[in-house]
């Protein structure tokens, strides 16, 4: 079994800089056949980022063919700098936001964001993980050895064709549920398996899939105790049984091998996925009954490497949520999928919307005061849907008429949204009509289809 690498780590906290570009590449996933990907710096994905608070002056090139942005998921950055749809960089030219960086330690991401076209070409390479980081991860008693005991894993499903070459053929069905695969990536990689220390191994899991909602666990029984959500630390680690994580949300977990032996980490079977997912209320039963639960990767102890980090971390400083106080105004958002009479030809593409209105860049929907904390009540009748906001950090506060589950309780700024979902949000940076923030659903090819709406904050 290969071993799994990370990602190069691109560290710009001592020169301030960040240089990225978008290229065109070719990848042999399978060992057979080459497919054409796209990268940032390389041919499949893009490096780490590191960075610290403080100034990054970032340099993005185009050196595809089309158009293409580098949206900031989960930096707090004004709207001029976030790279949505707003922020296309044409082939050849080059894009410099010159960022201030100031927020807590966590694990972010990155991917273009044209509308239209986020989806084929995450796909095809154009995302990385990112990591904010203030050095004090000794104090908190955690791993912090960059592709030793400190794994970035990015986690993405792909299909492939008979030759080994990964396609992407939407079917109706892909549009309607979001594109699935049967084969699991992590850092691009097919089938590999991480070595580790024998000690307390961190993982940041970025869901990088365009649609898949997996359920992660560890075999054994063996917790996976979560230590940062979304928008960083958590008061202090919780031991869980299995931590969900949707498209475009973070997660943060320790996981104990220091008994030396082995273990698999899984995930259970997409609640969206094929015909189970027509039947979303009742899908818990049918897991129950069908086992589709697959390997996400397989981490084994190497003796060689010497564990630096033994113990559970008791106080890892955060701090959670509570935005009770000030609430301004309450907004309702249905993420719609169009139904009845919509499923028939183009119609259904068209169904994609959010309160019955299909994204249109030409069209703020809505204007958000900065410093304002604004109750959104965002609900489903079809499907689970990843509802992420940009420029923003957000607290669940119910889901589905209960408290938040147990990975929902930290700062968030992606939250799977089944029902109905309650959120205190709060809005801290500006935004303008020319480059407004984006709200939608991260499954990318409802994402694309229009489930996505644009507001200021000013
Ligand atoms: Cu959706």
């Amino acid at each position: 079994m290969p071993r799994l690498t990370m990602p190069p780590l691109l560290d710009t906290i001592e020169t301030g800089k960040l240089e990225l570009v978008a290229l065109p590449g070719r990848t042999d996933f399978l060992g057979k056949e080459v497919t054409p990907t796209i990268g940032f710096n390389q041919p499949y994905l893009g490096p780490t980022i590191r960075m610290r608070n403080g100034p990054l002056a970032a340099n993005v090139r185009n050196e595809l063919d089309w158009q293409v942005s580098v949206h900031w998921h989960g930096l707090m950055v004004p709207g001029e700098h976030d790279g949505g749809p707003h922020l296309p960089i044409s082939p050849g030219k080059q894009w410099q936001p010159d960022m201030e960086i100031r927020q807590a330690p966590a694990t972010a991401f990155y991917h273009t964001h044209i509308h239209e076209r986020t989806a084929v070409d995450v796909y095809a390479g154009l995302a990385g993980a990112l990591q904010i980081t203030d050095g004090r991860d000794d104090e908190r008693g955690l791993p912090s050895n960059y592709g030793v005991d400190d794994l970035t894993l990015v986690l993405q499903d792909r299909r492939f064709d008979s030759q080994g070459r990964m396609t992407y053929d939407l079917s109706m069905m892909d549009v309607m549920h979001g594109f699935t695969g049967d084969t699991m990536l992590v850092n691009g990689q097919v089938g590999a398996a991480a070595a580790v220390p024998k000690g307390v191994v961190r993982l940041r899991f970025v869901n990088g899939s365009n649609a898949r909602i997996y359920s992660l666990f560890a075999d054994a029984g063996r917790p996976l105790h979560l230590i940062a959500t979304d928008g960083g630390f958590l008061p202090a680690p919780v031991a869980l049984e299995i931590l969900r994580l949707a498209p475009g949300e973070r997660a943060e977990v320790l996981v104990d091998l220091s008994d030396g032996r082995p273990v698999t980490l899984m995930s259970g079977g997409d609640p969206n996925e094929g015909a189970i997912g027509m039947v979303g209320r009742v899908r818990g039963i049918i897991d129950q009954i069908m086992d589709r639960s697959f390997v996400v990767l397989p981490l084994a102890v190497d003796d060689r490497l010497s564990p630096r980090i033994t113990e559970m971390p008791r106080d890892l400083g955060g701090k959670l949520p509570k935005l009770n106080g000030s609430v301004g105004n309450t907004r309702r958002f249905s993420l719609d999928m169009g139904m009845g009479g919509g499923m028939m030809g183009t119609g259904m593409m068209g169904g994609l919307a959010i309160n019955g209105r299909a994204f249109d860049m030409q069209r703020i929907d809505l204007e958000v005061r900065r410093g304002a904390v604004e109750r959104w009540i965002v609900g489903s009748s079809m499907l689970a849907h990843p509802f992420h906001i940009h420029g923003a950090v957000f607290q669940v506060v119910r889901e589905n008429g209960r408290d938040p589950r147990p990975e929902n309780r930290g700062w968030k700024d992606t939250v799977l949204v089944e029902n109905e979902t309650e959120l205190l949000v709060r809005f801290n940076h500006t935004a303008s009509r020319e480059t407004p923030y984006m709200y939608h659903c991260h499954i990318l090819e409802h994402e694309d289809g229009g489930m996505m709406g644009q507001f200021t904050v000013g």
